[in-house]
């Protein structure tokens, strides 16, 4: 017989003798100490006792990062329901999809989201937490808790995969997958320990935001500052210099984007490490940002389906423009399409074996088939090249191409692009023309610049000095804003389906 498990004290229990008067959490004016986050997810998961869900049921959470989100999280886990966390700020019809689809019979929302206007053959309870008598029930119901008596391979709550096509997919998670992440990611490369206060611009809903402000400061003891909002570069600025976080974790868009926008790094000064993650971070972010502000950014690869980083850079040992090295005790492989290792340097498929892999998708076992390999292999979707035990990502196996039977990654030209100072911001994806594949680019330009024909001759020249012809871009197509999903990703297939 296994032992009792659960995640929610995991995560809490050891503080609270030791510094339950330490503060866990940072929200605009509030500061909430260890001993009282433990309070408020026990009366949140109090509040589900009350309703009697049984344990299992799904709890769908819909907030923004605030200290609430967190309670619900923790409080359902605690209390043996399974949060399912995502946006707050998804349309109906995401949330109908979502709701149909987890079978959820419990909400915690807020009275402005999209949430509390669905209707669901399971919904029983809408929770809306802005509300006086919903405040009114938490405030009341009682601070202590028995945990529910789970064991470490239980399921502990689930996340929506952004994924690039489709229906967004459940990704359930077990208890010990939390702790892993801190475990072997947190503790081993970024070294967070109690004294760090940790910043995450992206969200808890995002596997990435989740690890950063849920299971690295809470398992180090440390502290997080929540941030309800869209973090643009001056919020992130205006947040570090009032909190003084040492860490902040940010995707490679928000880094580009505070390079153009920045004009000094004085708020920065509290931060000992810059992490990235969701897309590859190009090398020349990483150069830019560490001649202006002195940091590393530390990129690494992670996944929903992988709950997070697997492959990583190291402080002090950074391979600009490559996800770095494996994060042990993960295994990577890099296979062919029938499944057999390729050469050293070779691209080829990754695919990752480590304990906090999601077993399967909900309710999706075509999906879980796919991806979900024997012996608990986990096929990412990436084409990865490794030399020398460093790993580069060459593209989603989706959004790579070939022109003239030659393989090309959108990364690459992108990259180049991206140094052209017109270029805010691009994707590279292709079309076909006369029949043939050939590499089309989507650009944002930066302000003053113009965009016509001779701005498109000259991107085309920059592009040919640096990377052989048939990577270049042969239509250029000027646009305010490149599509991008929730968690900021840019989304090549969008752009390859309009006008194709
Ligand atoms: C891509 C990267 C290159 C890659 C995530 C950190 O992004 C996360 O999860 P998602 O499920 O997407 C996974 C896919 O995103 N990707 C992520 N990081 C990198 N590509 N370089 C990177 N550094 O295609 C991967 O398969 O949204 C990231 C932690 C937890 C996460 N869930």
């Amino acid at each position: 017989m296994k032992k009792i498990y659960n995640v929610a004290c995991e995560l809490l229990d050891p503080h609270i003798t030791s510094r339950g008067d330490q503060t866990a959490v940072y929200y605009q004016d509030q500061r909430i100490s260890y001993a009282r986050l433990q309070e408020e997810v026990n009366r949140f998961g109090n509040l589900l006792k009350d309703l009697a869900v049984p344990p299992g049921e799904r709890v769908l959470i819909a907030l923004p990062d605030c200290p609430e989100c967190v309670y619900a999280f923790l409080g359902s886990i605690k209390y043996g329901a399974w949060p399912v966390l995502v946006s707050p700020l998804l349309s109906a019809d995401t949330y109908a999809f979502m709701l149909n689809d987890s079978q959820a019979s419990v909400v915690f929302t807020t009275s402005d989201s999209q949430a509390p206007q669905v209707r669901s053959g399971h919904l029983r309870h809408l929770l809306c937490i802005d509300d006086q008598s919903f405040m009114a029930r938490a405030a009341a119901a009682s601070p202590e808790l028995d945990p529910y008596p789970a064991r470490e391979d239980d399921i502990a709550f689930l996340l929506y995969s952004s994924g690039s096509t489709g229906n967004p997919k459940g990704v359930p998670h077990r208890h010990r997958d939390m702790p892993f992440t801190a475990e072997v990611y947190s503790r081993q490369v970024l070294q967070i320990g109690e004294e760090d206060l940790c910043f995450s611009a992206s969200k808890l809903f995002f596997a990435y935001g989740l690890g950063n402000s849920i299971s690295f400061p809470l398992r180090a003891g440390a502290g997080v500052v929540l941030f309800p909002g869209k973090a643009t570069a001056l919020d992130v600025c205006k947040i570090i210099s009032r909190y003084r976080p040492s860490l902040f974790f940010g995707v490679p868009t928000l880094y580009n984007l505070m390079l153009k926008t920045l004009n000094e790094t004085d708020s920065l000064k509290s931060l000992r490490l810059c992490a990235s993650a969701g897309e590859a971070l190009p090398a020349a972010t990483y150069q830019s940002w560490k001649e202006l502000t002195g940091l590393e950014i530390i990129d690494g690869i992670g996944s929903t389906e992988a709950l997070h980083i697997f492959i990583s850079n190291r402080p002090g040992q950074v391979r600009p423009g490559t996800s770095g090295y494996l994060v042990p005790p993960y295994e990577a492989r890099i296979v062919e399409s029938e499944g057999m290792p390729v050469p050293s340097g070779a691209p080829g498929h990754l695919l990752i074996r480590g304990k906090s892999t999601a077993p399967f998708y909900w309710n999706r076992p075509d999906k879980t088939a796919e991806t979900m390999l024997a012996d608990g292999w986990l096929r990412t979707g990436d084409i990865y090249a490794e030399e020398g035990g460093c790993y580069a990502f060459q593209g989603r196996a989706d959004d790579m191409f070939k022109v003239d039977a030659h393989w090309v990654s959108p990364i690459t030209v992108e990259e180049v692009l991206r140094q052209h100072p017109a270029v805010l911001e691009c994707a590279v994806t292709w079309r076909k023309l006369e029949g043939l594949v050939v590499p089309r680019a989507h650009v944002v330009t930066g302000p003053g610049f113009s965009e016509g024909m001779e701005l498109y001759r000259d991107l085309r020249a920059h592009v040919l000095q640096k990377l052989p012809e048939y990577m270049c871009p042969v239509e250029i197509v000027f646009c305010p804003e490149l599509p991008k999903t929730d968690t900021g990703k840019i989304q090549r297939f969008r752009l390859r389906n309009r006008e194709k």
